[in-house]
């Protein structure tokens, strides 16, 4: 680049001077020179999407399987560090170009929010007839039916499943359990892909020590449709003391 400037001042001068066989010869190298420049630039691109290609989501610092902000913190606590400094996070830098900067920013917000999985909630709540702690995937109206009766299995009406076309749609059933008091809830946090996965994020919140919870038995659940997905569904759980200081 400072040959490219060298060349473009050698041009103005000459624009100057007239010499019109020598600002054409010049000017000939000025072309040669950004045509060399933009072919370093395409080569440097490939690099970059090759060196990112085997990778999980691009942008997915955190490797957690979706780009959020927690993805776009990490970056910024990076932000402008070169590889050896204090704050310098190897995978922050996306294109790998040993620079966190504009460049990593711009890839990032391309996959920003993605890709979450959309499902929605049949039911949620705290007492049900399923005693046990247990995830279902369920793919029949067979399966369906035999989770759908235990988790009704208390209750006085009891109703049918709702309706679920297994041909387009699945449903994950999570329980957690029978518990001696209020303040448990089980929760289907986020779906979302990671490598040739799909991970269910599911959240245990338990009462902390200042919490005031009914006394009863409890027996937390949440059951969601979604699309219907050809991959491996795994489950990853996380556990929340709930804070009511
Ligand atoms: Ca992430
Ligand atoms: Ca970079």
């Amino acid at each position: 680049m400072a040959e490219l400037s060298n060349i473009v001042s050698q041009v103005l001068f000459l624009g100057k001077a007239s010499y019109n066989q020598e600002r054409r010869r010049l000017l000939s190298r000025v072309v040669s020179a950004i045509m060399f420049t933009s072919l370093l630039i395409v080569i440097f691109l490939s690099i970059s999407s090759s060196a990112t290609v085997d990778t999980q989501l691009v942008g997915d610092i955190n490797s957690d399987g979706t780009v959020d902000i927690y993805d776009a913190i990490l970056l910024a606590k990076s932000f402008n560090c070169k590889s050896g400094d204090p704050n310098w996070g190897p995978d922050a830098d996306i294109n790998v170009d040993n620079i966190v900067d504009i460049y990593d920013a711009i890839l990032l917000a391309n996959n920003y929010g993605k890709p979450r999985i959309e499902f929605q909630t049949i039911v949620k709540g705290y007492y049900s007839g399923h005693t046990s702690s247990a995830y279902y995937v369920i793919a029949n109206q067979e399966n369906w039916t035999n989770v759908w009766n235990e988790y009704q299995r208390t209750f006085t009406p009891r109703y049918p499943p709702p309706e679920v076309n297994f041909s387009e749609s699945l449903v994950i059933a999570v329980f957690m359990g029978e518990q001696a008091s209020g303040g448990f809830e089980i929760t289907i946090k986020s779906i979302h892909p990671r490598n040739s996965l799909v991970v269910v994020n599911v959240d245990k919140t338990h009462p902390g020590p200042h919490c005031i919870v009914t006394l009863a038995l409890t027996q937390p659940y949440h059951i969601i449709k979604l699309d219907k997905i050809d991959k491996q569904i795994i489950f990853e759980t996380t556990e929340t003391l709930r804070d009511c200081t």
